[in-house]
């Protein structure tokens, strides 16, 4: 019997600003004046945000985070997509999509110093807490997709953000083989940064492309220029408008890159080359987004600087916020696990406390 084809796959690069910030005018998306300006707007704000906690981080006033600088656009032009009936699900490198969802800059400085309330968005937000377990939220984002379509919900879809390396999580595989399979309103936005922690893209998948394996799972899969802010909202438009009328969930590619550290407490410089880090540089999404906006004549240094000086002053109100705030409640993770108050959880928040006291008793007497 000779063989005979069953399908045929292919994967395709989707870029609409290159580097140089030169137009692809046949692929060039349409947003209003307004969306333009906000979707720079966010992605600045957020270089800043992760600067300024950078700065108050090494001086000790701020707890570990994850920047983003570099993946502004893969986050910013999915998030200029979505509408607030889209449900926002993401990992712990999305900042400056949480932040054009709704959450305040103080909400993220509380979020990162430990405050639990820096969690709480309210419900209405549809966006969901950060989740630091490596892929554990894409099955949340199909359970969620799961249930708009039982419901009948239209014009909704959920947006699942998650990293290269959390490709290889059996996560990732399950939640992507029920979505295709009950065909949920889902888009899954992989943040391909080349690395892991100190993992290389290399040593992650011998696949070509991570897109390509929605094609395992019978789904639309496409690699995208993550640090095009363009092309990732015009993926995320065509992939949401294909979702709200039912025709499944999409894996998108953003290829980006971290250029910073994974979190504060990593060094890069142990496991990367700086020359490769400065190769990125040269492909920083903000300069690239900002001379389209320029040559579209709705852009220049006037505006930047006013707009950067209001970008700081809200920044700095934040910081002056946080650190005016005296209530902290170590024990307020226990008050959110369930809806009711829970008797097993009330002993372990009791142990929780009792441990602290006895911690706080030693460490005074070690002065
Ligand atoms: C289940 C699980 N395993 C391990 C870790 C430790 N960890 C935190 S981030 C990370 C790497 C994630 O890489 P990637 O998915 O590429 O996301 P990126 O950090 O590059 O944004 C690891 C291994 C974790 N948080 N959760
Ligand atoms: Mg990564």
């Amino acid at each position: 019997m000779p063989l005979h084809e069953i399908g045929n796959y292919s994967i395709s690069f989707l870029q609409v600003l290159d580097e140089h910030g030169n137009l692809d005018e046949e692929l060039e998306p349409e947003l209003s004046e307004e969306q333009l300006i906000r979707v720079y707007r966010s992605m600045v704000l957020a270089r800043e945000v992760d600067q300024r906690m950078l700065n108050l981080q090494r001086q000790g006033r701020m707890g570990t985070f994850a920047p983003c600088t570099g993946q502004e656009a893969a986050v910013c032009g999915p998030t200029l997509a979505m509408t607030p009936k889209d449900w926002f699900v993401c990992s712990f490198r999305e900042t400056p999509g949480r932040l054009m969802r709704g959450e305040t800059i103080l909400q993220t400085f509380l979020y990162y110093n430990g405050y639990e309330e820096g969690n709480l968005l309210p419900p209405a937000s549809r966006t969901l807490p950060v989740s630091v377990p490596v892929s554990t939220q894409i099955p949340h984002a199909v359970g969620i997709a799961y249930a708009m379509k039982y419901r009948g919900e239209k014009d909704s879809a959920v947006v699942a953000f998650f990293g290269d390396g959390g490709t290889s999580q059996g996560d990732f595989h399950e939640a992507l083989n029920f979505a295709s399979l009950w065909r949920v309103p889902v888009v899954f936005i992989c943040q391909n940064n080349q690395w892991a922690i100190s993992v290389p893209r290399n040593k992650q998948s011998h696949s070509k492309t991570l897109a390509q394996k929605a094609i395992a799972y019978d789904m639309p899969g496409i690699q995208v220029d993550g640090n095009d802010a363009l092309a990732m909202y015009k993926a995320t438009r065509e992939a949401l408008d294909n979702a709200y009328v039912g025709e499944g969930p999409t894996l998108i590619e953003a290829i980006t890159y971290r250029l910073l550290m994974h979190t504060t407490s990593d060094d890069p410089k142990k496991y990367r080359s700086e020359e490769e880090v400065q190769e990125w540089w040269q492909r920083d999404p903000i300069p690239r987004l900002k001379r389209y906006l320029e040559r579209k004549g709705i852009w220049n240094e006037l505006i930047q600087a006013e707009m950067d000086d209001e970008i700081k002053k809200e920044i700095e109100a934040a910081v002056k916020e946080l650190e005016q705030k005296t209530d902290f409640k170590p024990d307020a993770p226990f008050d959110h696990v369930f809806g009711t108050p829970h008797q097993e959880i009330e002993e372990q928040r009791a142990d929780f406390l009792a441990n602290l006291a006895e911690f706080g008793k030693k460490g005074a007497a070690h002065g």
